[in-house]
């Protein structure tokens, strides 16, 4: 089982689109075990998008993502990292492809909604830098034997 990091980002939050996404994550029958609506500081802002510190877009995405509340997931399941990244959709919503996330409901890059770690390191990398492990439940889905042979 993988587990992968989620970021509904403060537009995601602002438009009142967290209930869907979080819909779609269930509905594929992944597990959550850990989220958090919460302000993110600049020092955080700056570590999760370290890979990015000299690219152009890197302050106006550290200013966005510390403008207005996110809510920060861990879910779990096999191959979720790479499955969550097909659910959520290309980069630029203007060509992500329909039913995807980004492509339902976003139109720019500024503002693509939702983040999702891009690699199974990634994701250990961000769920440490994100979460306590105390604040991550590992429990055992009553519907397992139903989505998985
Ligand atoms: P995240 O990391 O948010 O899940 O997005 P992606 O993995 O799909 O895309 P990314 O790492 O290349 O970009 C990170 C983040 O920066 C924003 N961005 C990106 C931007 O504002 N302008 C740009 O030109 C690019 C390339 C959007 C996502």
């Amino acid at each position: 089982m993988e587990r992968t990091f989620i970021m509904i980002k403060p537009d995601g939050v602002q438009r009142g689109l967290v209930g869907d996404v979080i819909g779609r994550f269930e509905r594929k029958g992944f597990t959550l075990v850990g989220m958090k609506l919460m302000a993110v500081s600049r020092e955080l802002a700056e570590k999760h998008y370290d890979v990015h510190k000299d690219k152009p877009f890197f302050g106006g995405l550290v200013d966005f993502i510390t403008s207005s509340p996110v809510v920060a997931m861990v879910w779990e399941g096999d191959s979720v990292v790479a499955s969550a990244r097909t659910l959520i959709g290309a980069t630029n919503p203007i060509s992500s492809a329909p039913g995807t996330i980004r492509g339902d409901f976003g139109i720019t890059i500024g503002r693509n909604l939702i983040h999702g770690s891009d690699a199974v390191e990634t994701a250990q990398r961000e769920i440490a830098l994100w979460f306590h492990e105390a604040e991550l439940a590992s429990w055992a889905p009553a519907t397992k034997d139903w989505l998985y042979e």
